[in-house]
């Protein structure tokens, strides 16, 4: 005698992708392309954009039973949290802007916590338009260029820009998470590249009867009709925690450190006060190892040692 399947069987088990995450819903697409409002079983709330998941038909929605073990996570962490941003990504976009002013700091966070996720970066600063405060950011950059980071110049909201231009091979064959400070410009970006974007989110916040400007919810928006290459919007954010970190490996995630690392008399170098550390010789003001990187990675190494101290 054959058994019908149980409701938990897994020939009822569909595959699919999470493409919105509206705290416990979660929009569900499979891979025929058509989308389902689902939400997890039981009390879990782990589950993000991008997530590749099993996923049963119920009523109307969904139930999500198993999420497919992550190629990529992206999270930050601090004191109170840990928050996931996105999985399976393969690429982050931090995006500046002359205004908001750019925060050095939050770009030197998100650049380590893409390296450690295993994540390329790319930086872009937009609002060209805006002076001189563009061109000081820009010069504030130079440090990033200079170790090897890629840093584009944008200006979104001006129909005749070429930044686009050269962002956009960049996207190809990639899923990109676009992160960075509320105001910067990544839902303009993604409204830009993905036609129909704009109308798609205000059908989404109008049905949760919220309808304000700035991004509230994560959204995963397909860049070509194949789905080989996908921006992510997501809500701006003022700190980036990196408290999941052993501070041991920051500086070997620090492209313009690592080099010198090795080279320390001392095989445990914190490169702070060491006789003989390699990388405090490397400091020039203008070398590809400026002292305010220096400075920004003491303060780091201590926020992550005080953290460790305390768990
Ligand atoms: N002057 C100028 N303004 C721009 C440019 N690009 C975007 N903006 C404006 O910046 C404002 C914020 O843009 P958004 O795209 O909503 O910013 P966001 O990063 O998505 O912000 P959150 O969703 O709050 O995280 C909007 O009023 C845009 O029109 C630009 O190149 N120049
Ligand atoms: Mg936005
Ligand atoms: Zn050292």
């Amino acid at each position: 005698m054959t058994r019908r399947p149980t409701p938990s069987s897994p020939a009822l088990l569909r595959e699919g992708r999470v493409v919105a995450s509206y705290g416990r819903h979660l929009l569900v697409e499979a891979d025929d392309g058509t989308r389902t409002l689902c939400h997890p079983r039981g009390k879990r709330s782990d589950v993000v954009v991008g997530d590749r998941v099993r996923w049963q038909a119920s009523g109307d929605g969904g139930v999500i039973e198993a999420v497919l073990p992550r190629q990529t996570v992206l999270r930050r962490q601090d004191e109170q949290r840990t928050k996931v941003l996105a999985a399976n990504v393969d690429q982050v976009l931090v995006l500046l802007a002359a205004e908001p002013p750019m925060s050095e700091e939050q770009l030197a966070r998100a650049l380590v916590a893409a390296r450690e996720a295993g994540v390329r970066p790319l930086v872009a600063l937009n609002k060209r338009d805006v002076q001189p405060a563009f061109d000081e950011a820009w010069q504030r950059l130079a440090p990033y260029r200079a170790m090897g980071e890629t840093v584009l110049p944008l200006a979104l909201t001006d129909p005749h820009d070429d930044g686009l231009a050269a962002l956009w091979p960049e996207l190809q064959g990639h899923a990109t998470l676009v992160m960075g400070a509320s105001g910067v410009g990544k839902s303009t970006l993604v409204n830009r590249l993905v036609p129909g974007a704009q109308a798609q989110t205000q059908a989404i916040s109008k049905a949760l009867g919220t309808g304000r400007h700035t991004t509230t919810h994560t959204t995963w928006y397909w860049l070509d009709e194949q789905r080989h290459s996908a921006l992510i919007d997501s809500p701006g954010f003022h700190a980036f925690g990196l408290h999941h970190l052993d501070p041991r490996t920051l500086a070997a995630w620090m492209p313009d450190l690592a080099p010198y690392i090795h080279q320390c008399r001392f095989a445990d170098c914190t490169h702070r006060q060491e006789p003989g550390c390699a990388v405090r010789a490397a400091l020039q003001p203008n070398g590809p190892l400026s002292p305010r990187r220096w400075q920004l990675y003491v303060m780091l190494l201590e926020e992550l040692q005080a953290a460790r101290a305390r768990s």
